[in-house]
C-alpha cells in the first residue's frame, strides 16, 4: 500500500529562546547554523506543516536582532517553500502581543497562522461571560488543490488566569476548577469545534493536530530548563488525558526531546540547541513526524504517527569539567585544563563554551589552602580564555566531609524517578544552588505541605 500521498508530514520544533545569551556571550553565529540546519530539514523532508510551540523568543522584549533572525527565517521559508503551512504559538518566554506581530513583516502571510495570545471573547449580560474563541484556535491545513489536509488547534501558553478567568471553568458556586480540568476544558473544548466545523475531522479522514506549551506530567525534566521550576509546583502539571481524541500533539517547553505515549502521538520536540550548560547531553534538532492512515479498524485513531529525529550537530562545542554534574578532583580538572591548551579551537561558530567545576581536597592537594588553589585556576584560566575557549562558569568548593553527597546526589534530573518523588529532587536542587547546603527544616517542611496539597488537588482533579 502506497502512503505516501496520503500521509500528512510535520516538522516539529520549539524553544528557540531567540536573543539568549550564554553567560553573556553572544550566539548569533550558532543561530545562524541553526538556520541553515533547519533550512536542509525543510528541504530534505518536504513537511505540509511546520510547527513552533511556543518560546520563539527568550524574553517579551526581544532584541532587534532577535526578530530580524526571525522575520529572516520565515521569509526565507516562505521563498524556498510557499505551499509550507507555519503555525507559531507563543510561550512563556514569549510576549504574546510581539508574537502576533509578527506576520506584519512578514512578505506573504498566506499559509501563516500565528497565535501568540489566548483569544477569548465576553458575552452575555455586561459582558460577564468569557469564552474561548476556539475559531482563533483552530487553523484548517488547506492543500493547493483546496483539500483539506488536516487541523491544527494552534493553544498558546496559557496563564493560570487566563484558564481561571474562563466562565466555562468555573463551578456551580463560582469557584475555580483546578489548572489541569481548565485546560482539559479548552482543549476538550476546541476539539468539538473542530469536529463540528470539519466534517472530515469528525470522522478520522483528517488528523486533528493540538499545539502547547507547558509541562506535561510524567515528563522527564531536563536539567536546568523551565521544567524544572514546574515540577515543584504540583498544581501546574497537566496529564495526558486532557488531549484524548487528538492524532498528535506537539508540544513545547521542556528542552529533553521525548515521547509522552509509546506510540508517539504526544511529543515533546525539545530545544534545537543548548539553551544552557544544563542541556549539554541532549540530542538536540527538530523533529520529522510523518501521520499515516492506519485503516479504520480502529475508531478513536485511526492515524498511526511515526517520527523521524533530526538531530544537529553542535556549531560550538560545549565543554565541562569534569563531564557529567560532579564537581572534579584535583587531577582531573588540571590535567583537563592542560589538555585545552593544544585544542584545536574550531571556531567557525566561536570558541568552544566552558565550564569547570572544581573541588578543593585539603588532605589531598599541591595547596595549602582552597584561596590559593583558586588563584592557580584562574591563572590557568585566563591564559586560555578568549584563545581557546570562553568561559562560562567557574567555582571552586570545599571537599565535602561526612555522607552528604554521594551517587544518588549526582544522578542527572532525567528520569521519571525525578518526577515521582518531588521532595527528593528539591532536596537535590537545593543542594545544587546552594553550594551543598541541605535544605533547612522550615523550608522543607513548608514544601512537603504544599507538595502533599499538590499531590490532593492533583487526584481530585482525577477523579472529576
Ligand atoms: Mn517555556
Amino acid at each position: 500500500m502506497d502512503n505516501s500521498e496520503s500521509s500528512l508530514k510535520i516538522l516539529h520544533t520549539s524553544d528557540w529562546h531567540l536573543g539568549k545569551r550564554l553567560h553573556d556571550y553572544d550566539r548569533t553565529a550558532e543561530y545562524e547554523y541553526f538556520r541553515t540546519c533547519l533550512m536542509d530539514s525543510i528541504a530534505r523532508s518536504r513537511p505540509d506543516i511546520l510547527l513552533i510551540a511556543g518560546d520563539i523568543f527568550d524574553t517579551v522584549t526581544p532584541s532587534i536582532e532577535a526578530e530580524k533572525f526571525l522575520g529572516r527565517t520565515l521569509n526565507e521559508i516562505r521563498r524556498v517553500h510557499p505551499d509550507l503551512h507555519i503555525v507559531i504559538t507563543g510561550g512563556n518566554h514569549d510576549s504574546g502581543r510581539k508574537i502576533e506581530s509578527i506576520s506584519i513583516y512578514m512578505e506573504s502571510c498566506a499559509g501563516l497562522k500565528i497565535v501568540g495570545e489566548f483569544p477569548v471573547a465576553y458575552g452575555g449580560e455586561n459582558g460577564r461571560i468569557c469564552e474561548p474563541l476556539y475559531e482563533k484556535l483552530a487553523y484548517p491545513v488547506i492543500s493547493q488543490d483546496g483539500s483539506l489536509l488536516a487541523v491544527v488547534a494552534a493553544v498558546p501558553y496559557l496563564t493560570p488566569a487566563a484558564v481561571a478567568g474562563l466562565s466555562m471553568n468555573r463551578d456551580a458556586e463560582g469557584g475555580e476548577v483546578s489548572y489541569e480540568t481548565g485546560v482539559r476544558n479548552i482543549y476538550q473544548g476546541c476539539l468539538s469545534h473542530i469536529r463540528n466545523t470539519w466534517p472530515e475531522a469528525s470522522n478520522g479522514q483528517v488528523p486533528i493536530i493540538a499545539m502547547g506549551h507547558f509541562y506535561v506530567r510524567d515528563s522527564a525534566l531536563g536539567d536546568d530548563n523551565d521544567g524544572k521550576g514546574n515540577a515543584l509546583g504540583g498544581e501546574d502539571q497537566i496529564g495526558t488525558g486532557i488531549f484524548d481524541g487528538y492524532n498528535y500533539v506537539a508540544l513545547g517547553h521542556i528542552h529533553f526531546r521525548q515521547n509522552l505515549t509509546d506510540n508517539c502521538r504526544i511529543r515533546y520536540s525539545g530545544s534545537p540547541l543548548p539553551i544552557n550548560f544544563g542541556e549539554i547531553a541532549y540530542r538536540n534538532g527538530v523533529d520529522l513526524v510523518e501521520i499515516l492512515p492506519r485503516g479504520c479498524e480502529d475508531g478513536a485513531y485511526p492515524f498511526s504517527v511515526s517520527v523521524n529525529s533530526d538531530v544537529y550537530k553542535r556549531a560550538t562545542e560545549f565543554i565541562r569539567i569534569p563531564r557529567g554534574t560532579k564537581n572534579g578532583s584535583e587531577d582531573a580538572v588540571v590535567s583537563g585544563l592542560d589538555a585545552l591548551k593544544n585544542a584545536s579551537g574550531d571556531c567557525s561558530c566561536g570558541l568552544p563554551f566552558l565550564s569547570v567545576f572544581a573541588e578543593y581536597d585539603p588532605g589531598n592537594s599541591a595547596y595549602k589552602t582552597i584561596g590559593e588553589y583558586r588563584i592557580f585556576l584562574e591563572k590557568k584560566l585566563r591564559e586560555l580564555s578568549g584563545v581557546k575557549v570562553r568561559l562560562c562558569q567557574f567555582k571552586v568548593e570545599m571537599k565535602e566531609s561526612g555522607n552528604s553527597g554521594g551517587a544518588e546526589n549526582d544522578r542527572e534530573f532525567r528520569s521519571l524517578d525525578d518526577v515521582l518523588n518531588p521532595m527528593q529532587l528539591a532536596d537535590r536542587m537545593y543542594r545544587d544552588v546552594n553550594n551543598g547546603k541541605e535544605m533547612p527544616g522550615d523550608v522543607r517542611k513548608l514544601l512537603s505541605e504544599i507538595i502533599a496539597e499538590a499531590e490532593g488537588t492533583r487526584e481530585a482533579a482525577e477523579n472529576v
